[in-house]
This record gives structure tokens, sequence and C-alpha cells, in this order.
């Protein structure tokens, strides 16, 4: 389901579900696109494809690890010090969040879909500075879901944003040639975000962008050559993967202002 108003993005989510789940699942997308914080939308575009069971990649969540910070100033340095971590170029790293921050597509607002950045010279690689990458056909299965929830709920993290970001951050970082992911929420409402990569798992920072700012998106770190930049997005946007495994759900880690 992708959700616009006026031209500008609202909405977004994906589902891999059996077929009998459509049409309640379909209605749900509706639901959400219509009471979105960004705004209602005024265009609406739900597309429903047929996957074979023999397509899909399986894969186990990432652990999460929750970072506590006391401003989103001190959220952004921890950023970018788990960027670093997982090998980004600093000057990337430095370069990604002022992207976020000033909204990464030209018109100064958040694009519809993901940055592509070359880990090592900070090149933008995305073919469309609008559009982005769109990570797309991932979902969790229902007794994955099931468990991550209750996993969740302990911590207070059961929620939509959470769910959604480390499921999409899980087959982000599963794709070759990726190093790392970063994002924070465009929501206004929501100023959480997380660094995520095969070694570190989901590091989720739970302040990362003032209250009520709607700039906000996602990077994916790339170490690609040009020739297998296609199949990458390819795989990025159209590989059915399936998470049937959960990972762990660690306690919050509080980080003092310094
Ligand atoms: C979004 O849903 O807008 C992205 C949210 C990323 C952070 C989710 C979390 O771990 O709280
Ligand atoms: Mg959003």
């Amino acid at each position: 389901m992708r959700a616009e108003s006026n031209g500008k993005h609202i909405s977004g989510a994906e589902r891999l579900v059996p077929i009998d789940q459509l049409e309640v699942v379909a209605a749900e997308m509706v639901q959400r696109a219509l009471r979105h914080s960004r705004g209602r939308a005024e265009q609406i575009n739900i597309s429903v494809e047929e996957i074979a069971p023999a397509a899909l990649q399986f894969g186990c969540l990432l652990d999460l690890h929750n970072n506590q910070v006391q401003s989103w100033q001190q959220g952004r340095e921890l950023a970018k010090e788990m960027l670093v971590n997982c090998t980004v170029n600093r000057k990337v790293a430095e370069l990604a969040i002022k992207l976020l921050a000033d909204g990464a597509a030209p018109n100064g607002q958040s694009m519809r879909g993901a940055m592509l950045i070359d880990a090592d010279s900070g090149q933008r690689l995305e073919a469309d500075l609008t559009r982005g990458v769109r990570a797309s056909r991932m979902d969790l299965s229902a007794d994955a879901l099931l468990q991550l929830r209750s996993l969740l709920a302990v911590h207070g993290l059961d929620n939509a944003h959470v769910i959604e970001a480390l499921t999409l951050a899980t087959k982000v970082v599963h794709a070759p040639t990726v190093v790392a992911e970063f994002c924070w929420s465009d929501d206004p409402d929501y100023l959480a975000g997380y660094v995520a990569s095969v070694k570190t798992g989901y590091q989720r920072i739970s302040w990362l962008k003032p209250m009520g700012e709607e700039r906000g998106g996602r990077v994916f770190f790339v170490r690609s050559s040009k020739e297998r930049l296609g199949y990458l997005v390819a795989w990025l946007e159209r590989q059915p993967y399936l998470i049937n495994r959960v990972g762990q759900i660690n306690p919050p880690r509080f980080w003092e202002e310094i």
C-alpha cells in the first residue's frame, strides 16, 4: 500500500499473507492510510500480487538492542559512531545524517523510499532521488509475529513501527552488498530510529529528531560494483522474504549525555 496527499508521501506498508487473509489485510491498509499522523491520504494505491511459495526466502529476525538517549542530538552522535562501527566512512555517516535532516528529496522533503549510498565515497546511487529504493515483499510469519509481540510487550515496544522496521531492516541488511541501514521515522510524532547490520543487529535509538519534524527516512549503505547495483535493487524490491524465526529483544541501555 502507498498513500499520498498532494503528491506528499503519507504512508506505505507491505505484507506477505495467505490468500484467505487478503480482504482483511487490505481493509487494514486502507484504515491506516486514512488515519495517519502525516495527514489523511488523498490517494491510496493497493497492489496485490500472487507469490509462488517456492520463491520465498526465509530469514531470522535481527536481535533488538534498545538504546535510550537523552536528546536527539545525542541520538545522532550515537548513530554516527554505530555506523562507523559498521565500517561506514565517518564523513559518509555525517553526510547521511545531514541528508535525512535536510530532507533527501530534491524538493527538501522526505523521499518515498530509501537512499542508496556508497559506504566509502558517499555517492548517491539510487536512480530516482524522489522515489528512492523501496524494500518490499517482506513480512513475519503468523507464529513469528505472535512470539515477537509478546517479547516486545515486556519492554513496552509492542507497536507497528517497531515490528515493521525490524522486519524491513532484517531483509535489507541480508541483501547482497548492503553494509548497514540507518533510519529515523518521517512521522512527526515518532522520534525513534535505528542503525542495523548483520554484525550489530538492530540498534534502536530512542530519539533522533525534534518533535513535529516530518523529515526522515532511510539510508541503505552499500559496497557494490556498478554492475551489481541492478541486482541489489531488484532483490530489495522484489525478492519475497518471510521471517519465521525471532531473535532476542534486549533490555534497554541508558546512555548518559556527555
Ligand atoms: C517508521 O515507522 O516511521 C520508522 C520507525 C523506525 C523506528 C522503529 C522503532 O524501533 O521504534
Ligand atoms: Mg512513516
